[in-house]
């Protein structure tokens, strides 16, 4: 128990910590988050004379490492300590005396609202949201370490339970296994078969004894009719041998159940061919979109998401003895004004797809009428009701049913899979790709001001109701879920929050739920490989690009450049706020050395601000257009205001590396960062922000550079660093950039990432069917509620 100051640190630096506090009590600011902390200490350290504080192992400095905030008011601090993954404590600790007292969530709820709203009549009842009650329906993760490992646990869960009641569970796997059916035809298990699920074993029993002596290249076709004789129908394998393999890992579940047996098994079970990804905003096309205002990595995640989703379940259809064509829709909006892209089309096969598609529904207004032009990600809140009536309509038609999954993504789209999701039945998976909340400080403390153009309160509420509600969560790195050691997570943000004058969140989410899963995205590997694979180039093509890149005049290109042949620092984003290209631009600006050795080529949005109707873009064009006249960049930047077709920014990667340049993604955050993966994977060494995805993409130092683009000089010091190395030991540049090529074919493949997310949706597929819903239902009708009371009111009101 915490009580004194001296139960927190080394007693030894109890005066010293006192002091500290006193002089941040005479501040006026009061609200300070780690990095200030963290500044002022050692400024404060200095000053007094105490660098002993600072050395490792010193308690204060240890403390405050781990304190994301910490508020003064009146006479007392109130620090919020995180002192392991996704775990708080909140001490009260008074500024002039000794003691310390452990507080509330609530309490320090309260006194963020005082402190932003000081006026507030604190009489007044707030509306406080609270999932608490129903994170204890199904099992919880009791390890931190086990977070993100959802399958995992729920596999051992599962086949500990099957191991412990073995009557209960393995009726109910019996009758999961009796439900299964595909284009009106009965899977696995016949109608006819009227036994128990003992006798089913023993008929089982006789039957792999019997397949014993078949050949195991025996089809099943040939094989149908002696099946039957058991009332087995198609679903169990394309041929003896796979059939009796799935029979005898059935029959080894049924007798000694164990983990890996239970995910193998359950992952042959034909349960899914039938998929719906839901991504309403951004433009989303196959071509001429990507780099436009809310038209980045979503899209083309998605795009090779389905193919290898449809590459993965035909094989397994396959296997299964089923001659199925699996079908994905993706569901998205259709926008009239469709400029030069194909988004006004209702449908779209998807590229080198057999049977995949774009599915474009309108968002109308409440009087029925279409809504012609683009709209930004943060307006569309509005609309999205009457789309997923209009999205369940047009998937019921096109899947002449129901699908087998729904897959949102990011707040609108998993909003809609969840109202999908619940109406339908079916199982929700979703992806966050970037929660908005991180990415904007204090976006929830200060939501008013940022309210007209943001519309946050609707964007957190939706992911409240949306991440409750799904039966898995795919995330692309763990530290998107629960954080790092050091830094809170995306999916953590949404633990306790408060939106002054709005809502109280006091548990937004349970972060130990196996419903999380880390399963990292690949690269599509025909367009992005090394740039030293000469013979898979189109050589063509490469000049083309190179006359664009470093010399061609063009009205969408500013700047030319004296020394062409310098290596490149390259950079590839949308220009908004967050992706903080005019970061780099400033940071090269300020280096001599940088514009010493290399040349700085971004492609990047448009270079006239009247072109594009996005607000954070035309303030971003502005400042380039500033930044290269402050700092007289011209003959050094080439900026590009062009949208580059996936081959040819895959080219574009390599011809940089041919030149021995490097690639710089200066994110104020970013989610996960798939130009990341594609600059490392094409042989060119990358420094990326160590904010947020990049830091479990780079192994620092061996795959690439972590860097801090909170300021300029930290974006430059290792890049000069990186150069005077490299200048030293050519061979440098060629270690960094084989590190960057291994790193991603060894751990971001899709192949990899289908395999597991099919595995994830027949398990928890299983796990919904098996276990009693009731917790279930009780929680979707507070969301349920939250919908109508909370968001629903608010979006008609905007
Ligand atoms: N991209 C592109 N042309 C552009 C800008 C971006 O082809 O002008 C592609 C880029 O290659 C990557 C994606 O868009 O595949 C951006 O994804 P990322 O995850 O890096 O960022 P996001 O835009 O999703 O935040
Ligand atoms: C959105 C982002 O902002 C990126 O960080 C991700 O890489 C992309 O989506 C794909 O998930």
């Amino acid at each position: 128990m915490i009580k004194q100051l001296s139960d927190l640190i080394d007693p030894a630096e109890v005066q010293a910590f006192r002091m500290f506090l006193y002089e941040l009590w005479q501040q006026e600011n009061k609200y300070l988050l780690k990095n200030d902390l963290i500044l002022q200490f050692e400024k404060f350290c200095k000053e007094n004379q105490r660098s002993d504080l600072l050395e490792p192992g010193a308690s204060i400095e240890k403390l405050l490492r781990h304190t994301p905030e910490l508020i003064i008011s009146e006479d007392v601090a109130v620090l919020l300590h995180r002192p392991r993954l996704a775990r708080y404590r909140i001490y009260q600790i008074s500024i002039q005396g000794d003691d310390v007292q452990e507080i509330s969530t609530r309490g320090l709820l309260e006194l963020r609202n005082r402190l932003i709203m000081p006026h507030a009549d604190d009489r007044e009842e707030k509306l406080r949201i609270n999932f608490l009650p129903f994170y204890d329906y199904g099992p919880n993760i009791k390890n931190v370490n086990g977070i993100g490992k959802g399958i995992d646990f729920l596999n051992k869960h599962m086949s500990s339970s099957l191991f412990q009641k073995p009557e209960d569970w393995n009726k109910r796997l019996f009758e999961f296994l009796k439900i299964h059916s595909l284009d009106n035809q009965q899977l696995l298990i016949g109608a006819g078969f009227q036994g128990d699920y003992q006798q089913f074993i023993e008929q089982i029993e006789t039957l792999v004894k019997e397949l014993a002596d078949v050949s195991p290249e025996t089809s099943h076709q040939e094989l149908a009719p002696r099946l039957q004789r058991y009332h087995l129908e198609p679903g169990w394998g394309n041929t003896a041998g796979r059939i009796r393999e799935t029979l005898q890992l059935l029959l080894d579940l049924f007798q000694s159940p164990d983990s890996h047996n239970l995910e193998k098994f359950i992952s042959r079970i034909p349960m899914i061919s039938k998929i719906a990804i839901i991504s309403p905003h951004g433009w989303f096309g196959q071509e001429n979109v990507l780099g436009r205002p809310d038209t980045g990595g979503q899209i083309v995640y998605i795009l090779d998401q389905v193919r290898a989703l449809e590459r993965a379940l035909r094989e397994r259809l396959a296997q299964q003895g089923l001659s199925t064509q699996p079908k994905i829709i993706v569901i998205t909006r259709q926008i009239p004004d469709h400029q030069d892209t194909t988004c006004h089309l209702r449908r779209e096969k998807i590229f080198h797809t057999e049977n995949s598609f774009i599915l474009r529904v309108p968002f109308t207004d409440s009087q029925g009428h279409v809504i012609p032009q683009w709209i930004s990600r943060f307006k569309l809140w509005p609309y999205l009701e009457r789309f997923s009536m209009d999205a369940k309509t047009a998937l019921l038609s096109e899947f002449s049913g129901k699908p087998d999954l729904i897959i949102g993504n990011y707040s609108d789209g998993n909003l809609v899979a969840t109202r999908l999701a619940s109406q339908l039945n079916v199982t929700q998976c979703n992806i966050a790709h970037a929660l908005e909340k991180n990415k904007y400080l204090f976006s929830d403390l200060y939501w008013q001001d940022l309210e007209s153009e943001y519309h946050f309160s609707l964007q957190f509420s939706a992911d409240l109701i949306a991440m409750n509600m799904a039966d898995f969560i795919i995330t692309s790195t763990q530290q998107e879920i629960a954080g790092t050691e050091e830094s809170g997570g995306q999916y953590e943000s949404y633990l306790f929050f408060t939106m002054p004058g709005l809502m109280q969140v006091e548990n937004g989410i349970n972060l130990l739920h196996p419903k999380f899963n880390v399963i990292p995205p690949g690269v599509d590997e025909n367009i992005y490989f090394p740039y030293h694979q000469q013979e898979r180039r189109l050589n063509n093509q490469t000049q083309r690009l190179e006359k664009l890149l470093f010399s061609d005049t063009h009205p969408e290109i500013i700047g030319h450049l004296d020394q062409p042949d310098k290596p490149p620092i390259f950079s590839m984003a949308r220009l908004d706020h967050n992706k903080n290209i005019t970061g780099l631009v400033e940071s090269y600006g300020k280096s001599p050395a940088l514009q010493e050795q290399y040349n700085l080529v971004v492609i990047a949005g448009k270079i006239d601000p009247s072109h594009t109707d996005d607000v954070e873009e035309v303030s971003e064009i502005e400042r380039m257009h500033q930044l290269i006249a402050e700092y007289n960049l011209d003959g050094k930047i080439r900026w590009l205001g062009v949208h580059l077709a996936k081959e040819d920014a895959g080219e574009t990667y390599r011809i940089m590396a041919e030149r021995q340049g490097i690639f710089v993604q200066p994110g104020r955050f970013e989610g996960f960062g798939l130009t990341v993966l594609e600059a490392m994977v094409s042989g060119l060494p990358t420094f990326a922000t160590l904010f947020g995805g990049p830091s479990e993409i780079i192994i620092d130092g061996e795959s690439g550079f972590l860097i801090n683009p909170t300021v300029a000089q930290l974006i430059s010091d290792p890049i000069v660093s990186f150069q005077k190395k490299t200048a030293q030991d050519a061979a440098y540049w060629k270690t960094i950039s084989d590190g960057g090529i291994e790193r991603v074919k060894a751990h971001f493949t899709w192949q990899l990432y289908s395999e597991q997310l099919l595995n994830l949706t027949a398990l928890y597929g299983f796990w919904r069917y098996s276990v009693s819903d009731a917790g279930k239902q009780e929680l979707a009708l507070y969301c349920h509620l939250l919908f109508h009371l909370l968001f629903k009111p608010r979006a008609e009101a905007m």
